[in-house]
């Protein structure tokens, strides 16, 4: 068995990354305590390193960052890196950015969620990366109640929903988290089990 610490404060990406693996040889646990390093980095890479490093201090274990966001086409990127930023809570997050890209025709409001992770070993030295991306539209706005974040305002036209509206089976088969973690557990099992 492997214990790897995910360095988040967020619960639902231990959820999401819980529902994702499927070896039960792998055990994902949350850092303990309160968990806020300075996300100081320039790119979703930097800030996952970041967050692993500063777990790595006090878990002592293998250590799994992962930071994500959600990329505008339109708005050169943002909210991107700081997505988590953008306002103080998740609806006025949406309720900015919806009023940003008011107006906005269909297809001028292309956009990805990306989620970077890293895992390092106790020490904090890098062992692995993985970057996951999905790509969707911006809706005029909010539909649904799963998920987090900004999945209510994310639409997916090969569903017709947006990812609050996809059930959470769903979410976790093809979301931006399950394709940089699948890769990422595959390099685990080939090369520390
Ligand atoms: P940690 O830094 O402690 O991991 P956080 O929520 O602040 O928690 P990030 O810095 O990676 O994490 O910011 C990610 C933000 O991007 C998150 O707060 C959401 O607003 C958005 N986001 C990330 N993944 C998402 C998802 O699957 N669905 C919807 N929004 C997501």
């Amino acid at each position: 068995m492997i214990k790897i610490t995910i360095a988040t404060s967020n619960p639902h990406k231990l959820e999401e990354i819980n529902a994702i693996n499927k070896n039960p040889e792998i055990v994902f646990d949350v850092i303990k305590g309160d968990f806020n390093p300075d996300e100081n980095g320039k790119t979703f890479e930097d800030n996952a390193l970041i967050k692993a490093k500063e777990a790595a201090k006090t878990a002592k274990t293998y250590c799994l960052a992962d930071d994500s966001g959600l990329c505008v086409d339109s708005l050169e990127g943002r909210p991107g890196i700081y997505s988590s930023r953008y306002e103080k809570t998740p609806e006025k997050r949406i309720e900015k950015l919806l009023n940003e890209m008011k107006g906005l025709p269909f297809d001028d409001r292309s956009a990805n969620f990306t989620c970077a992770m890293v895992l390092v070993d106790k020490d904090g030295n890098i062992l692995h990366r993985e970057t996951g991306k999905i790509f969707g539209y911006i809706d005029d706005r909010a539909k649904g109640k799963n998920g987090f974040g900004y999945d209510p305002i994310f639409y997916l036209s090969e569903y017709d929903k947006t990812m609050a509206e996809l059930d959470e089976k769903e979410k976790n088969k093809i979301s931006h988290r399950a394709n940089a973690l699948r890769p990422m557990i595959e390099w685990i099992e080939n090369t520390l089990m």
